[in-house]
Parts: structure tokens; sequence; C-alpha cells
């Protein structure tokens, strides 16, 4: 007789607040007033709302075992500022990475820091095709070293400028990341700059009125020419290209598709196939 095996039983939808399928989000901060801030609005705030990510923030402080909760001291080797203690920044590290049943989740631990790897449109389709991430926020002078390394924590920078602290910096790989989950952007916009940009930046939008301050909407943009539209943009994408980012364009012209993957800049290509499909 056919029985049919049961692989698995019905579970339920939202398990300790975190829905199943979940993007999950820690940030170890020693401002946690901070969070949700402005990831609480629009089409991020509205997935979060929705449970297709979770935000859980961790006040460091809270891993302090001193009665003034101290978090960081002054530099070895003397200079000004304050690093953040090991021993601290170690717990809040290990009190994240442990799930429920005591295990070690997998996913990344992040540490924001303009000493970090630049962040990449490709780092952030790994991050967002995993599970979650951890984020950890340094203030001042930054984290001991040692916890970066007994920890495998892998620094990233969103660009050459310094802030004040990390929690910005977090929130912004957070919104790049997030904005790739399934149905957190509506479908066109989402499966379009996926599959086909290629690292060039994107070319200039317009919209009405035709006549601006004597400015005119550029003539083929008007004509309904789709492939020529399709021309014009990559050409424009092309020139901002060489012109503002020669280091993208090397990447581009040299063997196509840059190594570490800045797709997703411009959606030139996209426009081009399309164009070329519909025209002609
Ligand atoms: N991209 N900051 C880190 C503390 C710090 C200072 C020195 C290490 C060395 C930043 C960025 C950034 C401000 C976060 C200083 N850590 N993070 N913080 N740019 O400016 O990611």
């Amino acid at each position: 007789m056919f029985q049919p095996r049961i692989t698995a039983r019905p579970r339920p939808l939202i398990d300790d607040q975190v829905a199943i399928g979940s993007f999950r989000v820690k940030v170890l901060t020693v401002l946690p007033e901070m969070f949700p801030g402005p990831l609480e609005a629009s089409l991020i705030g509205k997935a979060l709302k929705e449970h297709i990510w979770s935000l859980e923030v961790l006040d460091i402080r809270d891993f302090a075992r001193n009665k003034h909760r101290t978090v960081d001291d002054t530099p070895a080797g003397g200079g000004p500022g304050l690093v953040m203690k090991p021993d601290v920044a170690a717990a809040a590290i290990d009190h994240a990475q442990a799930d429920a049943a005591g295990e070690t989740v997998l996913w990344p631990v992040i540490y924001l820091s303009p000493r970090g790897r630049s962040l990449t449109q490709a780092r952030v389709r790994e991050l967002a095709a995993g599970d979650g991430v951890t984020l950890l926020c340094g203030r001042f002078e930054g984290v001991d070293q040692r916890v970066l390394e007994g920890r495998g924590v892998e620094e990233v920078s969103i660009g050459d400028f310094v802030l004040t602290g990390g929690e910005i910096p977090a929130m912004a790989l957070i919104d790049a990341v997030v904005r790739l989950r399934p149905g957190v952007l509506g479908n066109a916009a989402s499966t379009e700059d996926e599959s086909f940009s290629r690292g060039l930046l994107e070319h200039p939008h317009y919209t009405r009125p035709q006549a601006w301050e004597g400015r005119e909407i550029p003539e083929v943009l008007l004509s309904g020419h789709h492939a020529r539209i399709a021309e014009w943009r990559l050409s424009q994408a092309e020139r901002l290209t060489k012109e503002r980012r020669p280091d993208l364009w090397r990447a581009h012209t040299s063997g196509e598709g840059a190594a570490d993957g800045d797709r997703e800049l411009s959606d030139a290509q996209t426009s081009a196939a399309k164009g070329g499909q519909t025209k002609d």
C-alpha cells in the first residue's frame, strides 16, 4: 500500500517575531536609539512590517561587565580617542551569533569601517542571498584588532570618508541588501537591474514638462523609436562612466562584467536589449 512519507510538518509562519524565510539583521551598537530610524520609512520600512526582514538591535553596553558599563578604553601605545574593548565586543558578537539551541549561526559578522574593503553590489547580492547578517558599529577610534581576528569579522567600508560611527554605514548596507529580497521592490525594477546591467553608470533621466527653464528633453527620447532611445541611453551611460569613473570603465571594457561585479548601476543594456527586440 502506498504510504505518503511525511517529510515536514506544518510550522508556524512566525516564530519568536521572526517570520520563516525572513532575512535577519542584528545590529550591535552603543546607540540603539538610532534604529530603526530611516529604516522604518518607505519600501524598506514596509518590508520590515511585512516580516520580509527583521531587525534586532543589541546595546553593546549590556555586555559590559563593570558597574559603569564601560565599553572602551584608551589606545595601547598612546594617542587620542578610545578603542572598544575586545571582551565586550566579543560578548556582544557571541550573543548575536548564538541561536535558540545555542548553536552558532552561519551568517557573516561585518564591522563597518573606513579601513574595510569597499562595499560592492556584488557583495550586497551575496548577502541578500543569505539568511542574515550581524553588523558591528564602532565609534571613536574603532574596535580592538584582536576581536576582529578572533571572531572572523569582515571589515567593510561604504566609502572613502570618515563618519562619527558605523551606524549610518550599517543602515546603508541594510538598505542595499534588503531592497534585493523578494517582495521589496516592484517586479519590473528588480528583475531588470539584476540580469542585464554591467557596470556602467546610469544614463540621465527626464520627465515632463518637455521644456523647463529653457532646457529641452533630448529629442530622441520623444521620438518613440525604442532602438534609437536604447542606443542613446547606452552611449550616455558609456560617456558618463568614462568621465566620472575610469575605474569602472576599465573593468567594463576589460573582458565585460567587472570581476567584482558592480552591475546594476545602469539599466542601459536592459533598455538596449528591449529596444533591439521591439523595433528593427
Ligand atoms: N564606511 N566609520 C567606523 C570607527 C572607526 C574609526 C577608525 C575603524 C577605524 C565608515 C565608513 C566610517 C566611522 C565607521 C568611524 N573604525 N564605516 N568608525 N566610511 O566612517 O564604513
